[in-house]
């Protein structure tokens, strides 16, 4: 039997950003291969910001238009909407249940957010959020969880509720590990490469989006902050800009860093970013072309969505059953 994978990403934005690309998506194309695999489009957690109804119905639609485009096949996977799935909430719940209020305050993405937006404009929604992600993957008894860097402490977290849960109510849910790259975990912001490449960064001109038009990605790239140098070199503390433009061109060109940064010896910078914008852009044309095919066909991605929740039902109303009995509440 092949191991379980489970992953999500939220339908936040009108297009996926290449951190979402490297860290995760580019994994769960690879891990459908050989692998039972689950991936969602959390609609729920989308919610821990403030939404506009039909935003989230077509973003929620583009983001299954993307994933399809980037690899995923329904014949492989199993590609469903997280609130097609009630289980996720009725385990959500019990999560909570099981988290310390201490080591939920502990989260540091929840410590990020609201801190940038304040106290009354953070939803408390934003705080049980991991308790909702560490739902969505045991009710899966998934294996592996293929995510960015910026997700590990969510993934701990889930660990330790499964392994509590485990031992005061006997064997439920399957420990799952963190499934991280070493390279492209974590792209970081092009004007800011101090700072993650995000969706809720600050201008956006640091974002690559893949639904940009090509000219849009390539400014954004020839306008990447690097630093006073010549030098094309990997140095993440010295050259955080440069660094991460080298794991950008060799994560989708397959090339090594080390052979870049002899290609490019005594070049400049100029150069460099020319090649990155054109890897960039090559990459993402037909992606993009298919994505906006598949828009076009509405009622056959609706269609294809509500077969992938039925198959995830099956599984999550099993996991469900289990934990409420473990749990002594009467059926
Ligand atoms: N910069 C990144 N580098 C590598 N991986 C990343 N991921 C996100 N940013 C990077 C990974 O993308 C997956 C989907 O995550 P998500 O839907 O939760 O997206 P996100 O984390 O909300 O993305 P953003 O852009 O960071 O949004 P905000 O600004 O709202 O927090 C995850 O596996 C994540 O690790």
């Amino acid at each position: 039997m092949s191991k379980r994978v489970l992953s999500g990403i939220q339908p936040t934005s009108d297009s996926f950003h290449l951190g979402n690309y490297l860290g995760a998506v580019k994994q769960w194309v690879a891990l459908q291969a050989d692998h039972d695999a689950f991936y969602c489009i959390v609609d729920l957690h989308a919610l821990t910001v403030e939404t506009d109804p039909k935003l989230m119905r077509q973003r929620t639609l583009a983001s299954a238009a993307q994933l399809l485009a980037l690899g995923l096949t329904p014949d492989k996977c199993t590609l469903f909407v997280q609130s097609q799935v009630p289980q996720h909430n009725q385990l959500g719940w019990i999560m909570e249940c099981l988290a310390g209020f201490g080591e939920a305050s502990r989260m540091t993405q929840f410590k990020d957010k609201s801190q940038k937006s304040g106290a009354d404009r953070t939803v408390v929604g934003l705080f049980t959020y991991p308790m909702l992600q560490a739902a969505d993957i045991l009710l899966y008894q998934a294996h592996y969880v293929p995510v960015g860097e910026d997700q590990r402490q969510h993934i701990e977290l889930t660990r330790d509720l499964a392994g509590r849960f485990n031992n005061r109510y006997g064997q439920t849910f399957q420990v799952p590990d963190a499934y991280i790259m070493k390279e492209g975990a974590k792209i970081q912001d092009l004007q800011e490469p101090s700072a993650k490449m995000s969706k809720s960064s600050g201008s956006g001109a640091g974002v690559i989006e893949l639904m940009d038009a090509p000219e849009i990605n390539i400014k954004k790239i020839k306008s990447a902050v690097t630093d006073t140098g010549r030098e094309v070199k990997f140095d993440e503390k010295e050259k955080a800009g440069i660094s991460n433009l080298l794991t950008i061109h060799s994560q989708l060109s397959g090339t090594l860093i080390s052979d870049l940064e002899q290609r490019f010896e005594g070049k400049g910078y100029g150069d460099f970013k020319g090649e990155v914008a054109e890897v960039v852009v090559d990459y993402f044309a037909p992606i993009r072309k298919r994505a906006l095919e598949l828009l076009e066909d509405e009622s056959a991605l609706l269609k294809l969505l509500a077969e992938g929740a039925e198959k995830a039902r099956a599984v999550a109303s099993e996991t469900i059953s289990q934990t409420y009995k473990n749990l002594g509440l009467v059926q």
